[in-house]
């Protein structure tokens, strides 16, 4: 009977383990010409670590981007958002160039800007369209020096001034063909190619995400960009950016599905030995 009870548990034990989502989500580094990516315990907005990103100086042709790998329609994106600390250790922009570009401005900012500024990171969200890749990325934002060094979310219902005759309610994005471009895209486009989200997910309707991501670089500014990126949050559920986290765990209905195995063990051991009491029970 004791090995009998032994092996139950040892299986009930695997059996249970197998269910904890430990790295679900693992995070993944990726670089292009001498821009760099990697973890770092220098700035942190939660846990241990967060992702340092180096545009590099490639002037387009160059870039870092942390991450993560998730296998979701594209249609079932609400909302995204990070967190991003832009170093002081990056390249201004100067001030002519920042006013250049009032796209990148946030609206309820002061603009035109008055100091030289700098460029947030941004989201690629890598998509599967029937075995063809496609890029779907977001507006960054410029940020001037005084933001240089403090923790500032990244969110999609964060929108850009009015630009070219159009009022934006959520920050824009384009993909790499820049298909929804007046030019190529047909008529009713937003200027340059930006569209909501909710464009690319007709475009791309039945689509799969293959990876969420945060990067800096491939564009034509002033460089290097650095930044340090950390907690993303899709849907409303966070995934730290950390090395070896637990996918998800401050969600708190995450929280729960984390303990449904152990609850479920102990549960499945407390009925178990009660059955071996009542058998004792029972016999003497
Ligand atoms: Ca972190």
């Amino acid at each position: 009977m004791r090995i009998l009870f032994l092996s139950v548990l040892i299986i009930l034990l695997i059996f249970a383990t197998s269910l904890i989502p430990v790295n679900a989500n693992e995070f993944t580094f990726s670089t292009s010409g001498d821009g760099s990516a990697g973890w770092t315990t220098e700035e942190v907005y939660r846990g241990s670590y967060s992702a340092k990103l180096n545009s590099g100086t490639g002037n387009g042709a160059s870039a870092g981007k942390v991450s993560m790998s998730i296998n979701w329609p594209l249609s079932s994106i609400t909302s995204l958002s990070f967190w991003y600390r832009i170093s002081s250790s990056s390249t201004a922009i100067p001030l002519a160039e920042m006013n250049a570009w009032p796209l990148y401005a946030r609206e309820g900012v002061t603009f035109p800007f008055t100091a030289d500024g700098y460029f947030s990171p941004y989201f690629i969200i890598t998509i599967d369209v029937s075995g063809v890749t496609h890029y779907i990325i977001s507006q960054q934002w410029a940020e001037q020096s005084a933001e240089l060094d403090k923790w500032i979310e990244w969110k999609i219902s964060d929108n850009a001034l009015p630009f070219g005759g159009f009022d934006p309610t959520e920050a824009l994005w384009h993909d790499e063909l820049w298909t929804d471009d007046p030019v190529t895209g047909g008529a009713g486009s937003w200027p340059g190619g930006w569209e909501p989200l909710s464009f690319f997910k007709t475009t791309y309707a039945g689509s799969t995400i293959v990876s969420i991501g945060m990067a800096v670089g491939w564009w034509a500014v002033n460089e290097p960009q650095i930044v340090y990126v950390d907690s993303l949050t899709i849907n409303g559920i966070g995934y730290d950016t950390d090395p070896n986290y637990v996918g998800g765990i401050y969600a708190p209905m995450n929280k729960l599905n984390i303990l449904v195995p152990y609850v479920a063990l102990i549960g499945l051991i407390g009925v178990f030995s009660t059955i071996l009491v009542i058998r004792k029970w029972r016999k003497s």
